[in-house]
């Protein structure tokens, strides 16, 4: 079966609306924009009756709320900014999913968080932070970033493969043994970020060392002036046995971060990185035209990959404004994929429904989240080549978050221990937290001997 399940009365309804898009023109960017994140937002929850504040809809998992909110910040910024009701929802969908600790560890999500997971949030408190998101009063979004970047740096682990974070935070989720290009990614990604923002080597020295460790380990290898980029290995192996998949999200990242290296320190080196990327990551475009190759040609990506693109279209258009050697080339690409993604979202009972094939010609009949934020963001990119995209500020050019370097550092989940340590604070749910643990783990021995 090629497509997903589609409801009768989408199929029956498909109307003659569709996205229309003049790559020139602002308002009609923005129009378009507005279009599909208005279809994006019908899988919102946190409007609806006795639904939770930052969730999407099953099955949408925890970490794509924090990729989309970066899509909708991004647009309230640029296209929608004295909207106060836009506002609210995204600030109230940030906050309340920052958990009590303001460092995205909400309770509800501890026991399946991963360091992706975390990590992805944080490219959006960060964005945040660059974009002078108006900050809590409980929690800056910085310190919610540094939180972040504290906690994740504190499970570097140098007992197999020389460093990295493992994919898993616990023991008890499958991956804990995994190290990938996603996790230590972000780490990279809001180490180069915060470095930039707060003019502070330490992160821009954590950056190094996390790129250094990804292409020792052969995470990121050269070949031919191109930086390919795999999705990780086990640690079973030392590292050794990679995982050679290439996913867009994964380019978007370490080139996003590449980019705001380079504008932060001038050093070519990262200029240099960011080109090669850009050159290996013609990977997912069939000639101009961005798709999610690995799993897009056989019509097989889940629900995760549907969304792999909104990342990657982010991060090229920062690499455009701080890289300008590629930005021109990047420019082709965006374009052309902005202008397949628009006449994609032809489809549904709105008539403006994001497929998922931007070659084809109307809407394919692919529906969802990730449709929806891939399109958002991929034509939101079109505002890096006319001059007119919200530049990312730095703390002494007109950003206001405030500072906590030491954010996160009495968390209960720093250590890459296989245990959570329970605080005094805590204690009282102590005895629940054990009884859930041992549920997690000898259902998760069951699940092993089935
Ligand atoms: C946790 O889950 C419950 C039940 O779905 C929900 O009501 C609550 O809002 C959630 N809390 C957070 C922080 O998302
Ligand atoms: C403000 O944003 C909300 C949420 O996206 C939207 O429903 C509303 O139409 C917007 N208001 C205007 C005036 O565009
Ligand atoms: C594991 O890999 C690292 C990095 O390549 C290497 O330094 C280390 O010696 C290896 N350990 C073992 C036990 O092979
Ligand atoms: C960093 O980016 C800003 C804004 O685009 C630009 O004005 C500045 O020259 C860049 N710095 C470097 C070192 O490239
Ligand atoms: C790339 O686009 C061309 C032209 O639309 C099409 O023939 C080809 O099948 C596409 N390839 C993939 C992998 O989608
Ligand atoms: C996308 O659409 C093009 C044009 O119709 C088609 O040639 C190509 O096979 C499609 N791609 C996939 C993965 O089906
Ligand atoms: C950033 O936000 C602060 C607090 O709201 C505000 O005072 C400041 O003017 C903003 N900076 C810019 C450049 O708008
Ligand atoms: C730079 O960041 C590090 C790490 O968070 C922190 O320990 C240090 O105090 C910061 N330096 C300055 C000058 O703020
Ligand atoms: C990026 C940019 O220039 N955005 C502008 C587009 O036009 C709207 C009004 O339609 C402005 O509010 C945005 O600032």
């Amino acid at each position: 079966m090629l497509l997903p399940y589609i409801p009768i009365t989408l199929l029956l309804s498909t109307l003659v609306s569709a996205v229309d898009l003049d790559l020139t023109d602002n308002d009609s960017i923005c129009a378009a924009a507005k279009a599909i994140m208005d279809g994006e937002l019908n899988y919102y929850e946190g409007t609806k009756y006795g639904g939770a504040v930052g969730m999407f809809s099953s099955p949408y998992y925890w970490w794509e709320a924090g990729e989309a909110f970066g899509g909708i910040l991004n647009y309230y910024v640029n296209c929608d900014s004295s909207n106060t009701t836009l506002k609210e929802l995204i600030y109230n969908a940030m906050y309340h999913q920052s958990g009590d600790d303001h460092d995205y560890m909400p309770s509800n999500q501890t026991f399946t968080e991963g360091n992706d997971d975390q990590g992805v949030w944080g490219l959006t408190s960060m964005l945040a932070v660059e974009l002078n998101f108006t900050d809590p009063t409980e929690a800056s979004w910085l310190s919610m970033t540094q939180a972040i970047y504290n906690e994740m740096l504190s499970r570097w682990d140098t007992t197999y493969c020389a460093g990295g974070m493992r994919w898993q935070i616990f023991t008890w989720n499958s991956g804990y043994t995994y190290k990938n290009t996603i996790a230590n990614g972000c780490l990279f990604n809001i180490a180069a970020r915060l470095g930039r923002y707060l003019d502070n080597d330490t992160y821009i020295e954590t950056a190094e060392k996390v790129w250094d460790w990804m292409e020792d380990i052969g995470f990121i290898s050269e070949s031919d002036g191109e930086l390919v980029i795999y999705d990780g290995a086990d640690i079973s192996t030392n590292c050794t046995s990679l995982t050679t998949t290439k996913w867009s999200y994964t380019y978007g990242i370490m080139i996003q971060g590449c980019a705001f290296l380079y504008n932060q320190t001038g050093d070519s080196t990262w200029e240099t990185r960011a080109q090669q990327i850009w050159t290996a990551g013609a990977y997912f475009f069939n000639d101009t035209i961005m798709y999610e190759t690995a799993c897009q040609t056989n019509y097989k990506c889940n629900t995760d990959q549907r969304s792999f693109r909104s990342l990657f279209a982010r991060s090229l258009a920062s690499a455009a404004l701080f890289v300008p050697s590629i930005s021109s080339e990047i420019e082709t690409n965006v374009k052309a994929s902005a202008a397949g993604a628009a006449q994609s979202c032809s489809g549904g009972s709105d008539g403006v429904t994001c497929g998922i094939n931007w070659s084809y010609n109307g809407w394919d009949g692919w529906y969802g989240l990730g449709e929806q934020m891939s399109a958002l963001e991929i034509i939101l990119a079109l505002f890096a080549f006319d001059g007119e995209m919200a530049l990312p500020y730095t703390a002494t050019n007109g950003g206001s978050s405030t500072s906590n370097t030491e954010a996160g550092t009495d968390s209960t989940t720093t250590t890459n221990s296989n245990l959570i340590t329970i605080g005094t604070k805590d204690k009282a749910g102590a005895g629940i937290l054990t009884a859930v643990v041992l549920i997690a783990i000898v259902g998760g021995s069951i699940w092993m001997v089935l």
